[in-house]
């Protein structure tokens, strides 16, 4: 059965191919079916339970989406999906990606040069076709040809985004365990390790029907081709043209396959050595005695590295950077775990102007989670479109006074996203700004500085006493925007003397600080972090998440996240830079 999510996507697939047709965001089909995408996603049980009738009552669900949704559960497809498809194939839709070309440029591209793809574009821009073309003059054809290179967007080093990959594979997993055949199911390779991008989805299962569960496997809607189909391994695409890969097992060899896949190779090649060291052999189907051939592992993975003498290594430590010696004769990190956090301290509402959910609504998703406390920090008044003027950050606090009576269980925090200036100013005064009782600063424009200017801002950002933490460190968008370039090691260290927290923020689409940039910050010693979900709905309080196995991903100890802590001991942090 379709899950939620599952539609969702099918929406949000509709509203970006809408888009395109319509030239405009704006176009009154794309706002409602926008509107559709979260309705679905935040509704407490399965739309493909739902009958039309029963769906229309649903607010921002009109009859047109309703149709849409039971014609996606009962067919598998959706006619005006497929059409549209055809008009805006995926590499054409790809180029949306790309900072700065929007659907009519897109459309503009293919309609006078042909141009329908990143490849074909980067070709064009090299041989200097665009001349002459509305709104893409030599300055802007020099922006998109960085922009490819740095979001990794051309060629076969094609990667999908997390963002994009995460939640089809969650869903994928899910339908495979309610196969009447299928006893475990695991994605696994880069996506397990908790990559930004991937360049396929491998699934492992246990099935002593395999045949029947690659039958099933190939006629889920999501699957758009066959590539090849056996009763071990089957591959196929999405119409986005993402591969997946499936595998099957015995339950016995599950452990085995998993690690296998999961990969990393590098990973893979030093566990192998370390097998035949020890007169062992170590492949997807088990870890043997090579003399004997005797299998002396294969059923999980915590037994295998067991068997090879070393500590469990989480997924996201499997990159071949040292794991292994950590995991023989230590130190072995102590990673963050997700139920160790007991704070958010980035949270939007529909007070920001992105915000989705109510202030109401937010705090009892925050209440109902169990979360200790929470910041609510809506964006500053610096952030013309979106921010708070300060007769409206006194009115949302007194909401907050109202919400702490009614949620006496969760501290709420008064907070702020303040707006790093290009000379790294935030808004509002100094008098101001000790409104609030925790203010995180963030990068939301002039992405552009050099390295030093971009450092400087920083600098200049985390002396002022009122800044608790950065946001989103880097700013980047994965798959869609570079982040600003920084020297790292001298924003570590401010961060380090000033008593400023790093946040690593648990969006999908940001991942931010990340994982790479956390892995060289193990040296810098007395660098804190929190780790914020960003939410700007109530659903996206599942970021968190994300958040920490991006952490997990840079080696990030338990020991050095300040949302860890009773708020007491949290608060002292904040209190001893403000002083
Ligand atoms: P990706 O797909 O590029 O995002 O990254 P991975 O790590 O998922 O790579 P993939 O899909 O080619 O292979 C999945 C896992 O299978 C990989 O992480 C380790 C294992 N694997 C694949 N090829 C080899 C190989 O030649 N040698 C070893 N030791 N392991 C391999
Ligand atoms: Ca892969
Ligand atoms: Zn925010």
């Amino acid at each position: 059965m379709s899950s939620n999510g599952e539609i969702a996507r099918m929406l949000q697939e509709l509203v970006d191919l809408l888009i395109m047709a319509e030239g405009s965001k704006q176009a009154f089909r794309v706002r409602a079916y926008e509107k559709a995408v979260a309705a679905v996603q935040a509704l407490p049980k399965d739309a493909a339970e739902m009958p039309a009738s029963e769906l229309v009552k649903v607010p921002d669900i009109g009859k047109s989406t309703a149709g849409k949704i039971r014609e996606y559960v009962d067919t598998g497809a959706v006619a005006r999906i497929t059409a549209l498809r055809k008009e805006f194939p995926a590499e054409m839709m790809e180029l949306t990606r790309i900072p700065g070309l929007g659907p009519k440029t897109v459309v503009m591209l293919r309609d006078k040069l042909g141009v329908a793809s990143v490849d074909q574009l980067r070709e064009a821009i090299a041989n200097e076709s665009l001349a002459g073309l509305p709104g893409l003059g030599p300055k802007s054809q020099e922006k998109i040809a960085v922009a490819i290179d740095r979001i990794g967007l051309h060629g076969k080093d094609r990667r999908t985004p997390i963002a994009d990959a995460l939640p089809i594979a969650e869903d994928l997993v899910d339908a495979l365990l309610g196969l009447p055949t299928v006893t475990k199911a695991q994605y696994c390779g880069s996506l397990r390790r908790f990559r930004e991008t991937i360049a396929d989805i491998d699934i492992v299962v246990a099935s002593n029907a395999p045949a029947d569960v690659m039958e099933a496997f190939v006629s889920m809607p999501l699957v758009d081709g066959i590539i090849g189909q056996g009763d071990s391994k089957t591959s196929v695409l999405t119409a986005a043209g993402l591969q997946i890969d499936l595998r099957a097992v015995k339950a016995n060899q599950f452990g085995a396959a998993v690690l296998y896949f999961t990969g990393s190779k590098q990973h893979n090649i030093e566990l192998r050595q370390r097998a035949i060291d020890k007169g062992l052999l170590l492949n997807e189907y088990g870890l043997e005695d090579t003399e004997s051939g005797k299998v002396v592992s294969s059923r999980t993975e915590p037994a295998i590295y067991n068997a090879l003498g070393l500590r469990y290594i989480p997924p996201e430590m499997r990159e071949g950077r040292g794991e292994i010696a950590a995991a023989d004769s230590g130190p072995m990190p102590e990673l963050v775990e997700v139920n160790d956090i007991r704070g958010d301290l980035h949270v939007h509402s529909t007070w920001s102007g992105d915000g989705r959910s109510t202030l109401d609504d937010m705090v009892a998703a925050a209440a109902a989670r169990g979360l200790e406390y929470i910041a609510m920090t809506e964006h500053a008044e610096d952030l013309r479109i979106n921010g708070l003027s300060r007769d409206e950050v006194m009115a949302e606090r007194k909401e907050l006074i109202r919400l702490r009576t009614e949620h006496p269980q969760l501290t709420i925090l008064h907070g702020s996203e303040l707006n790093i200036g290009a000379d790294g100013t935030v808004d509002y005064d100094p008098d101001f700004l000790m409104n609030f009782d925790w203010c995180v600063a963030s990068v939301h424009t002039h992405f552009d500085l050099t390295e030093s200017e971009q450092t400087q801002r920083l600098l200049t950002a985390m002396e002022n006493p009122a800044v608790s933490a950065i946001g989103h460190l880097t700013g980047r968008r994965i798959g869609h925007r570079p982040g600003i370039r920084l020297n790292t090691r001298a924003v570590f260290e401010a961060a380090i003397e000033t008593g400023t927290a790093l946040e690593i923020n648990g969006h999908l689409h940001r991942l931010d600080v990340p994982s790479e940039l956390l892995v060289t910050a193990r040296e810098s010693t007395g660098l804190r972090f929190v780790i914020s979900t960003d939410s700007h709905h109530t659903t996206e309080f599942g970021n968190l998440r994300w958040g920490v196995s991006n952490a997990r991903r840079g080696w990030v100890e338990r020991g050095s996240v300040l949302n860890v802590l009773p708020l007491a001991e949290f608060l002292e942090f904040v209190a001893a830079k403000r002083k």
